[in-house]
């Protein structure tokens, strides 16, 4: 197989720990080979990343490591109606299940498909003949068939990050035929779940008369694609040495000493209204209500770092999180106890490790989740002699793999604190079961795995491929 090149909306230099589960995985995946990843630069200019807002788009370039960054900058406009917009303000919430918060401007979609255009002649000159091209996120749907228009012929798959919604869900957005048509350009696409994998396929089937052809593909507007369900792993090896470092090491001392008559929850999260949040702290106020023993017993860490803080929705969260933390610590709190303790930023990578290890329980609550590699690096991180229990929400797409966890409904708030209490009792031997368990399942199926899966299947859609007339959107 040839250089791997994969697009996302955003790309990180892999010599640098990141913050975001995409940007961890991407990178893993880049070092290994050598390759190319090319993106959006995060900078604004007023010229749209063209000389003169026409013509050819400028690349900025640049090596790091085995890999080479290849990026664009946006104009204002782009930025406001491609991410902000429709990404953001569309496709994140529909596929989240949130229609009541999409915005369905319909100048957005006009600079989704401007910006996808703008990539994709960005990129065809930087391609090879041989270049297997990997494409991630909702941001980008649209880009294979855009760069097919150009005349790019090489394989191009994609991965959806967060979950797809079923059809008629996905039928609200205007124009859903134009989106997933685009998504059907694609040789190989993969999800995170099996749940998400079959929405694609009664979409297709509902809307576009798609038919089996064996083997798990699909024949679909005259070509055949190879839909997957094909979960994110976590590199554990990589994430447990970092557990090992002396950072996360210091970190982990320094709760111990703080927290030395207490058991310690731990959240940790971007702000999104998905990650259900406001529904996690009522059940953790729920629990010091309902099992008093828990008082003084019991402190919740709530991290929630900054994130899409220009989209309206983020700061409605920002507000009622707050509000609901500060009720509960008036409650509750004691001179010389704080129930909640909520950080709004991020936490270094390096010393996430040392406080997952600390932690006796982690609140992995979401109200839909494409994964959740939290609820991944929370099991990596434990000591496999005196684990922490994993509080896991049915609608994380985690949940389809992370069986021994303890499931919750995020929306009921009493069994919610239920679950929380029995995981603040569980006894040693049951941790260790439940942990070893699930060890072994992120072992199975960690990033090495996910990537070559995905890249063997990529691989077969190139060899029955070739000839086949291009779709064009
Ligand atoms: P995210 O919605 O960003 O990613 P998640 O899977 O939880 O969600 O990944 C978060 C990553 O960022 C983890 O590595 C975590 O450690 C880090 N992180 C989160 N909050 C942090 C904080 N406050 N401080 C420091 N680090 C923090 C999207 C999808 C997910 C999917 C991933 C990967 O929404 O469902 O799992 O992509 O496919």
């Amino acid at each position: 197989m040839g250089r791997i090149v994969a697009v996302s909306n955003r790309v990180a230099d892999p010599r640098r720990t990141a913050a975001g589960g995409l940007a961890v995985a991407l990178g893993e995946v880049l070092k290994r080979s050598g390759g190319l990843w090319f993106g959006w630069s995060g900078k604004l200019s007023d010229d749209g990343g063209s000389p003169s807002g026409g013509g050819e788009p400028r690349v900025h370039q640049q090596q790091a490591g085995p890999v080479k960054l290849a990026t664009v900058d946006l104009s204002p406009a782009d930025y406001e109606s491609y991410y902000v917009g429709y990404s953001n303000g569309v496709l994140w919430p529909v596929f989240h299940y949130r229609l009541d918060l999409a915005d369905f401007d319909a100048g957005y979609i006009e600079g989704y498909r401007r910006v996808n255009q703008l990539f994709a002649r960005a990129l065809l000159p930087l391609l090879r003949p041989d270049d297997v091209i990997w494409v991630h996120d909702y941001h980008l749907i649209p880009l294979a068939a855009e760069l097919r228009a150009l005349g790019c012929t090489q394989p191009i798959g994609f991965f959806l990050h967060i979950p797809l919604p079923p059809p008629l869900i996905l039928a609200a957005i205007p124009g859903h035929d134009w989106l997933m048509k685009g998504l059907c350009s694609y040789d190989a696409l993969g999800f995170q779940s099996h749940a998400d994998h079959d929405h694609f396929c009664r979409y297709i089937q509902d809307e576009a008369h798609a038919q089996e052809a064996g083997g798990g593909r699909w024949r679909v507007f005259n070509r055949t694609i190879h839909p997957l369900a094909l979960p994110i792993g976590l590199d554990v090896d990589e994430f447990q040495a970092l557990a090992e470092a002396p950072e996360a090491r210091e970190m982990y001392e320094r709760m111990r000493r703080e927290y030395s008559r207490r058991k310690v929850l731990v959240g940790v999260d971007r702000l999104d209204y998905s990650k259900g949040l406001p529904q996690r702290i009522r059940a953790f106020g729920e629990l010091l209500a309902r099992y008093p023993e828990t008082r003084q017993s019991a402190t919740l860490i709530q991290i929630a770092s900054p994130s899409r803080e220009d989209v309206s929705a983020y700061t409605d969260i920002l507000h009622e999180l707050e509000s609901l933390c500060g009720a509960i610590n008036g409650n509750y709190g004691e001179l010389d106890w704080m129930p909640v303790r909520y950080m709004h930023r991020t936490v270094a990578r390096a010393r996430l490790p040392g406080l997952y290890r600390a932690s006796r329980v982690a609140l992995v609550t979401p109200l839909r989740d494409g994964m959740n590699l939290v609820a991944k690096e929370f099991i990596a991180a434990q000591d496999p002699e005196d684990p922490g229990v994993l509080v896991l929400s049915r609608f994380a797409g985690a949940a389809e793999q992370l069986k021994e966890a303890l499931m919750v409904n995020p929306y009921d708030i009493e069994g919610t604190a239920a679950t929380i209490h029995l995981a603040l009792q569980m006894g040693l031997e049951e941790r260790r079961e439940r942990h070893g368990a699930l060890l072994a399942t992120l072992r199975r199926q960690d990033v090495h795995w996910w990537c070559d899966t995905f890249l063997e299947a990529l691989g077969q859609a190139e060899a029955q491929e070739s000839g086949t007339p291009w779709l064009r959107l």
